[in-house]
């Protein structure tokens, strides 16, 4: 552990993460490393939770995305956490905030580092802050002169540090020191100051490979010996295999048109089990000499490096499944040389998404007849996980994909709707539709046809006699307007979802 702590001036620091935990102060902002759970501070959350325990207290966490159980099961449990953002996929969080006990921003994550620096958010007496009171980070090495060497996920970690009053460090000794060398660091300043950030391919490194620090910051050097924990896949079904063959079938006639070039551009896919699925479907093609530039690297991207087929994989976070954070520890001299890891600002940025022309792939729990996407809200009310990156790459994406399963729940939820519950992406902001029964190019075309196209690609048979029967009387009743609705029956698939529990209903 002492090995990893270059800076022999912040020796003096050094304390157990109890110590360090007792420095936090009832309704202190504490903005922490982490990005999925991985990269995350474990022990001293843990600590903070234990105290909470013996003193109920609140504080604020801004994170980069979901973390580990230290901080959205721990701290959630003993009441610890106010305000929560910008994303989280935890059940217990979850329920937390749909029961109205913890108060939830839903960011796109590219925009909280701005935001952040501009003194959008507010402590808990309503005063505007440019920064957390804390930024507690996870790192594997510190340098010379206090630099930070993040460990498996970059996130938010540079503007907490850079922007907090003061900075607890977690040197992780699970975490491999040939972890080093993978990030680079770009820091960027509010407008008027905001420069180009100049990107012009996936991999390129335009920063530090550290966090700089000021090491009079940093108050407490805590040790930590426990790994990330991770989150299993679904194994992949006939479904998910189906995607992956309806997007390649996409792609490769794309590529014939002339649309895309031979290599496609860079790839960007969201998080969780579809688009882990989608991005198996690419393993298994035979596209060459592919490209990432995406936010969360799941199992799929590795797999992607070992059958040789991708020169650079961008992203502000690993988040492989058990399984395959073994593999890439076991490998990763192999790996590091493939990955670049930047901050969220910068992984995610529409300046760059739209330069390098990102194939954007992201996945929808609903969408609608013309096209809009819900991402976040079950049935219109209640948070499922938060729009992530997800906003970032559809709208500024070269060609904007979503995906899902037709139906959900045994076949009684409709991924297709007339009207989306909640709308996160607008018919704006998407292109391509595909789920297992296939897909819905809706380039160029109005709200009236590609309702047609959706409807017949895209739904579930069992649902298609259903919405074909909505959009015609609703074109009937419209006199054929762009977006034609029926007002009173739009959401009658959620209300007899809510009635019955399925949205199959007798006219
Ligand atoms: O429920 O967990 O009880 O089985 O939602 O659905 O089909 O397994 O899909 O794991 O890929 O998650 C949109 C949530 C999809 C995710 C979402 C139920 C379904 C199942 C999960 P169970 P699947 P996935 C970058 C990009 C937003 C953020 C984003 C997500 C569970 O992809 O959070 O894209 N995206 N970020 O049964 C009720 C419906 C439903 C439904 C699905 N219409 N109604 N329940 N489910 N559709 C990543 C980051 O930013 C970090």
């Amino acid at each position: 552990f002492l090995s990893r702590i270059e800076d022999k001036g912040l020796l003096s620091k050094v304390c157990d993460a109890k110590t360090a935990a007792k420095m936090f102060n009832p309704g202190d902002i504490i903005g922490i490393s982490g990005f999925t759970p991985c990269g995350y501070p474990k022990i001293t959350m843990h600590e903070l939770a234990e105290r909470m325990k013996e003193t109920p207290f609140q504080v604020d966490i801004w994170t980069g995305a979901s973390t580990g159980s230290q901080i959205d099961t721990e701290l959630v449990a003993v009441n610890g956490i106010r305000n929560r953002m910008p994303y989280q996929t935890n059940a217990n969080l979850r329920k937390a905030i749909n029961a109205g006990k913890v108060n939830y921003y839903d960011l796109h994550l590219s925009h909280v580092a701005q935001q952040v620096r501009a003194g959008f958010f507010t402590n808990v007496k309503g005063e505007h802050v440019t920064g957390p009171d804390f930024a507690v980070v996870e790192v594997c090495k510190i340098g010379p002169n206090g630099e930070l060497y993040p460990t498996t996920a970059i996130g938010n970690s540079p503007v907490y540090v850079d922007t907090a009053k003061k900075v607890i460090v977690e040197v992780n000794t699970t975490q491999p020191l040939d972890l080093v060398g993978m990030a680079d660091i770009y820091m960027r300043k509010n407008p008027p100051f905001c420069e180009p950030i100049p990107i012009l391919h996936a991999g390129d490194r335009v920063g530090t490979p550290y966090i700089p620090c000021d090491p009079s910051k940093i108050v407490a050097i805590v040790p930590c010996d426990m790994p990330d924990v991770t989150r299993a896949l679904a194994p992949l079904d006939d479904d998910a295999e189906a995607m992956g063959n309806n997007l390649v079938d996409f792609l490769k006639n794309e590529v014939k048109h002339g649309r895309l070039p031979e290599n496609l551009l860079p790839l960007q896919s969201g998080v969780g089990n579809v688009a882990n699925a989608v991005i198996h479907g690419l393993v298994e093609s035979d596209f060459q000499n592919l490209s990432v530039y995406t936010e969360v690297i799941q199992d799929g991207m590795v797999d992607l490096i070992d059958k040789d087929k991708i020169d650079m994989i961008s992203g502000t976070s690993l988040s492989p499944s058990p399984d395959g954070l073994k593999r890439f520890y076991a490998n990763i001299q192999k790996y590091n040389k493939k990955i670049v890891l930047r901050p969220q600002e910068i992984s995610n940025n529409g300046e760059v998404v739209r330069r390098i022309g990102v194939i954007g792939m992201n996945t929808a729990l609903e969408m609608d007849i013309y096209g809009h996407v819900n991402s976040t809200h079950v049935t219109g009310t209640k948070l499922m996980n938060g729009i992530g990156g997800s906003g970032d790459f559809a709208r500024n994406a070269f060609l904007s994909c979503f995906f899902c399963h037709s139906t959900t729940k045994g076949g009684k939820i409709s991924a297709v709707v007339p009207m989306c519950s909640h709308v996160d992406h607008t018919e704006h902001d998407t292109h391509v539709f595909i789920s297992e029964q296939g897909v819905a190019d809706v380039r160029g075309l109005t709200p009236k046809e590609r309702a047609k196209v959706i409807i017949n690609n895209v739904a579930h048979p069992s649902f298609r006699d259903q919405l074909m029967d909505y959009y015609e009387r609703a074109c009937a009743a419209c006199g054929n307007s762009q977006t034609p609705h029926l007002l009173k029956e739009a959401f009658k698939f959620h209300e007899s979802l809510a009635e019955t529990g399925d949205m199959h209903f007798k006219k």
